[in-house]
């Protein structure tokens, strides 16, 4: 299959070593996209790296791999965020757009790629409010202009013990944030993921609190890791990966990184997730990833990696932040993180 051996590189040395564009894409189509791509990933690249004070990424257009025209491919620029890949493997795409958690369609793995296709993510608005001077309702054609797309290889843990490695397309949540101008009582970012019963079959049920909330600190949603994504390997994501935007916190559990988003409001108090209000005593608000910390049902010292090996392959060791202590770390100084959870 295609995604194994063109999208799957491994990085024996480093998690800086990307396969070259010509590398992954059929030359004819490589060539096709090369110029209209350029203009794009010189405004891109710099964006992460230079936020991170690291040496610019490649300012060299990754092509979409063409997948039958299914999904509309996005532009993407290459970025890279060190350290954090080094002997990871892309999982393929078909593990990521299989096995997914979004409980508006269901609660089994399997459940959102069966039914998601229900979700109908145009016409599609995000709604901007609450401690900003610019209030602002987003058309989705306005925030695919917003900023430049950057593609991030980002690690994604659930907090169930599994692992994947995901090239997200999208750009970092500071950009969008800038725009409404946060008043100095803003402290929190809360956000609304759909919660319409026509469209998610899940949503009937009462296993979690709708609509679909989660939050961050302010300083955590202003990190340029944190990620508004709007597609993976390179295509709009798939709806069942929660299009048409979602979330993407590399370095906390999974379920902080919501789905199919409506809305955003900056707040003075910590808000409370449908996570923690469901079970506070095992989903707190931070979530870190913490191989230290315990969920109060299993360990979280080791994740199963999808895509390798199968139910049975050795665990990988969980790193403390998901891999991106150098980069978030700090955040953190002085809190007692098992209090914090
Ligand atoms: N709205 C919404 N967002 C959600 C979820 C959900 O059920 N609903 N599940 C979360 C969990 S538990 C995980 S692990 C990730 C999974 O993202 P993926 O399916 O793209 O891998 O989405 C998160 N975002
Ligand atoms: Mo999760």
């Amino acid at each position: 299959m295609w995604i194994k051996t063109s999208r799957s590189p491994s990085h024996p040395d480093s998690g800086l070593q990307h396969p070259h564009a010509h590398e992954i894409t059929p030359p004819e189509v490589y060539a096709q996209r090369r110029e209209w791509l350029k203009g794009l990933a010189l405004g891109g690249a710099g964006g992460l790296a230079g936020a991170l004070g690291l040496p610019a990424a490649h300012a060299q257009g990754v092509a979409p791999v063409p997948r039958a025209g299914k999904l509309a491919p996005l532009p993407s620029v290459r970025s890279t965020v060190p350290g954090a890949l080094a002997a990871d493997k892309l999982t393929p795409y078909e593990d990521v757009t299989t096995y997914n958690n979004f409980y508006e369609f269901g609660t089994d793995k399997s459940d959102p790629a069966e039914l998601a296709h229900t979700l109908k993510t145009r016409p599609w608005t995000l709604r901007i409010e609450g401690e900003v001077d610019k209030p602002v309702t987003l058309g989705l054609d306005d925030l695919l202009k917003l900023a430049p797309m950057e593609e991030r290889i980002y690690r994604l843990r659930c907090v169930e013990g599994w692992s994947m490695v995901i090239p997200w397309v999208g750009y970092s949540l500071s950009a969008i944030l800038k725009k409404v101008q946060p008043t100095s009582k803003a402290k929190f970012v809360e956000f609304h993921s759909l919660a319409d019963a026509k469209q998610m079959p899940g949503v009937r049920s009462p296993v979690l609190l709708w609509p679909y909330v989660e939050g961050l600190r302010m300083d955590e949603a202003m990190h340029p890791l944190t990620l508004m994504a709007f597609g993976l390997y390179g295509e709009v994501l798939p709806n069942q990966n929660g299009a048409p935007l979602r979330l993407v916190v590399p370095w906390k559990y999974g379920f902080k990184s919501a789905k199919s988003i409506v809305k955003i409001r900056l707040v003075e108090r910590e808000p409370v997730s449908s996570w923690t209000a469901a079970a506070p005593r095992e989903y707190g608000f931070y979530s870190n990833v913490n191989p230290k910390v315990d969920h109060p049902r299993w360990s979280q010292a080791s994740e199963r990696r999808l895509g390798e090996g199968g139910f049975f392959a050795p665990r990988k060791p969980t790193q403390m932040f998901n891999g991106y202590e150098a980069q978030v770390g700090q955040l953190y100084a002085g809190m007692d993180l098992k209090k914090h959870y």
